[in-house]
């Protein structure tokens, strides 16, 4: 069975585990259905949501146990992804778990917040110092763990694309004023694979500003 990813582009999680598939230089396919009918959610995600994974031998959702997974399985294929020591595996799952549980809820509390309140004033300032741990990070590693592209960077590439896409230059100044943030932004955006994501047909929510970034 090909590899089956439900759910649409305009979520940053499924063009994620989308951007996975293509490092492991695997081919899938996009449906959608109705994630609040009894039929997704028995077979596929029982919250509900996107993405949800499937091929011959697993169903999956939750994008960072798919992408995971599709590393594992894949394995001698592509992109390694996973580490390629034992500290960079770990490392791995660290800036995974960071991903999830503070960039993640940072960079949507941010963009979800009615623009120009004291809220999105918080909610800025608590992203800019989500971005200060990376911009300290990334000054003395060249991906978040350790020398070698790993999930934990691809794991970034959507929300920080809808950034870009979203933002206007004063905005994007959070990114443009971290430089080591900023270089590495620009090396995982320009990897083959995501310019594989970003050139299917389906993604036509976040269209790049033409702007300078
Ligand atoms: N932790 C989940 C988050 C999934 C998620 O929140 N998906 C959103 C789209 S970005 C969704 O399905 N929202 C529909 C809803 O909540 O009804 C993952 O990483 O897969």
């Amino acid at each position: 069975m090909a590899i089956k990813i439900y759910g649409s582009f305009r979520s940053p999680f499924v063009m994620a585990v989308a951007l996975a598939v293509y490092e492991k230089e695997q081919e899938f396919e996009l449906l959608m259905m109705n994630i609040k009918s009894p039929e997704y959610m028995n077979n596929f995600n029982p919250f509900g949501k996107i993405p949800s994974y499937q091929d011959e031998d697993i169903t999956l959702f939750e994008s960072r146990a798919i992408m995971r997974y599709v590393a594992t399985k894949f394995e001698g294929q592509g992109a390694p992804l996973l580490g390629s020591t034992f500290s960079e595996q770990a490392l791995c799952n660290q800036w995974l778990e960071v991903n999830g549980h503070s960039f993640t809820p940072a960079i949507v509390e941010m963009a979800f917040s009615k623009a120009d309140t004291e809220s999105s004033k918080l909610a800025f300032e608590k992203f800019e110092k989500v971005l200060d741990v990376y911009e300290a990070r990334l000054s003395v590693s060249k991906y978040l763990a350790g020398d070698s592209y790993t999930l934990a960077d691809l794991a970034h590439t959507p929300l920080f694309h809808i950034f870009m896409a979203v933002s206007d230059d004063e905005k994007k100044k959070c990114l443009t004023s971290r430089p080591h943030l900023h270089a590495w932004i620009q090396d995982i955006s320009s990897r083959p694979a995501w310019k594989k994501v970003t050139e299917r047909p389906e993604n036509t929510f976040y269209k790049p500003r033409t702007e300078s970034q």
